[in-house]
């Protein structure tokens, strides 16, 4: 295992350090994991698979970096965060190719929106943070003084589909709040935060700020969420693995972030704009439809049923996929062998209920799997109500609006929900009554960090971006002092 003995590898003409990063310094582990390119299936390499040693060396690196981190000034912390986002700046191509190596999903994404956004996290939360005020208010003489207070060492576990993306969305606010972290990024797409712990050193972030477990879930992402030194949980991924760690965060009572899956809906009402709608749907197959908020159930007004499949159709034949790395093509693969093996079952198991493959429907060669989209799909089958993350999309019709906002409600998620239509007061009406943490209208995935993001019902708890994530990560503190009892007057 030669990797072991240099710890590097080379992905995309990038030199990646395939170890740990606790304390400041590369850590080996005795065990290794593969790890896997979704392009074509090869081995990029061997990855350091830490378990509880490396968690507890993370966890006492990050309590040992804590108090000094924390007492920072918070322009201090604000210069390092803006630094950070300098490196990922200047490495953003590197960063750019080897995710898309580490993950399949687009490189012209990966350059033009998400690692600009990776930047922007650091960069957004260094404002933050020097234009938090004072929350200061009288109660009958007496003073009261709101602090943000830093909690302490935060386990980041992240998942595989936005990896590098997802996990600055954590570290950034953690980071500026004064808090230190380890990070347990996805085991199918561990090579950006290793990157990124290269880029934060350089940047001037003190030894054991952040830390870096690679590993398996059930391994290191198990202990990390059970240590008692740490004092925050964020996950995102899946549900099953978010009900393990809140059962581990109930030991310690650990307070928690969790953003989970979705079943979205995108609503058509015939009033639309029939492009702008097949656009919106069309726009489901991005990152091979392993987003969270993808708007995988299209609910369609039966009068424009045929005429919307029908262009849909169209759109989605023409669509390009193939190798990430090429400009021209539109649909990736999808992450791993056992993930194209799960969409594949949902698909065989809804066209054996009856289900009709008006696009798609099948494999592609390798990790590809075709864009698909499912007709005559009974509103409680398994393919309308469990989150598939593949290039799958069912249609069914409604009728009336009630019919609608009914059939997008019918469902244990509440992620997102996106309206298309042409009326200004169906959309107030329909929008008010759906049950989601973001909703579009005539739009899709435009994003604000300063907007709350999350879920309700099993898609999650909490919220991300902005207040909701700055306050997540701080231990608020009210200090009440009474105007007598002062030894100098
Ligand atoms: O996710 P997991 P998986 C959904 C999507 C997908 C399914 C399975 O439907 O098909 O989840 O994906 C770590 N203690 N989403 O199995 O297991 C794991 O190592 C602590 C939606 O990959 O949730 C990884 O770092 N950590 C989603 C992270 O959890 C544990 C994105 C996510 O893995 C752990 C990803 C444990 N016991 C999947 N077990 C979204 N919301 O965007 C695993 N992990």
């Amino acid at each position: 295992m030669s990797e072991q003995i240099t710890g590097q590898i080379t992905v995309a003409g990038v030199a990646v350090d395939t170890r740990h990063w606790i304390g400041g310094r590369r850590a080996a582990s005795a065990r290794t994991f593969t790890d896997l390119s979704p392009i074509d299936g090869s081995a990029l390499g061997e990855i350091a698979r830490g378990g509880q040693a490396e968690v507890d060396a993370a966890v006492t690196a990050a309590q040992d970096a804590f108090p000094g981190w924390a007492a920072t000034p918070r322009a201090g912390r604000a210069a390092v965060l803006r630094a950070i986002a300098e490196g990922v700046e200047k490495r953003l191509e590197e960063l750019a190719a080897v995710e898309t190596a580490d993950n399949g999903a687009l490189l012209r994404s990966h350059r033009r929106g998400v690692m600009p956004r990776v930047a922007h996290n650091f960069r957004f939360f260094a404002d933050w943070l020097e234009s938090l005020g004072h929350d200061d208010f009288d109660t009958r003489g007496h003073a009261n003084h709101v602090s943000w207070d830093p909690a302490g060492p935060c386990a980041l576990i992240t998942p595989w589909n936005a990896p590098l993306m997802l996990a600055t969305w954590k570290i950034a606010p953690a980071l500026a709040a004064g808090d230190t972290v380890v990070l347990k990024p996805a085991e199918w797409s561990p090579l950006t935060a290793s990157l990124l712990a290269d880029i934060a050193a350089a940047a001037g972030l003190p030894d054991g700020v952040l830390n870096v477990v690679q590993g398996l879930g059930a391994e290191a992402g198990a202990a990390l969420v059970e240590h008692p030194g740490i004092r925050r949980i964020s996950f995102t991924g899946s549900v099953p693995t978010a009900r393990r760690i809140a059962r581990s965060a109930a030991a310690n009572l650990t307070p928690l972030s969790l953003e989970l899956g979705g079943k979205s809906p995108l609503l058509v009402f015939a009033d639309a704009d029939l492009d702008l709608a097949v656009d919106l749907a069309v726009e489901q197959y991005d990152n091979a439809g392993q987003v969270c908020l993808a708007a995988t159930r299209l609910l369609v007004e039966s009068p424009i049923a045929e005429e919307f499949t029908r262009r849909f159709t169209e759109r989605a034949a023409a669509l390009v996929q193939g190798d990430p790395r090429e400009e021209a093509t539109d649909v990736g693969p999808n992450i791993h062998p056992r993930q194209v093996d799960k969409i594949d079952g949902f698909v065989r198991r809804a066209l054996a209920a009856g289900a009709r493959a008006v696009v798609g429907g099948e494999r592609g060669d390798g990790l590809y799997y075709r864009p698909t989209l499912l007709t005559d799909v009974a509103q409680d089958s398994e393919i309308v109500q469990e989150e598939v993350f593949g290039p799958v999309l069912t249609l069914q019709t409604f009728d009336t609006e009630e019919e609608a906002v009914r059939m997008a409600n019918d469902t244990r998620f509440g992620l997102a929900a996106t309206v298309a239509t042409g009326d200004r007061e169906r959309a107030r009406r329909v929008t008010e009554r759906l049950v989601a943490g973001t909703v579009w209208v005539n739009c899709f995935f435009v994003r604000d960090l300063r907007a709350p993001f999350g879920g309700s019902r099993e898609s999650g708890v909490g919220r991300e971006g902005g207040t909701w994530s700055f306050d997540f990560y701080c231990d608020l503190k009210n200090t009440v002092t009474a105007p007598k009892g002062w030894s100098d007057h």
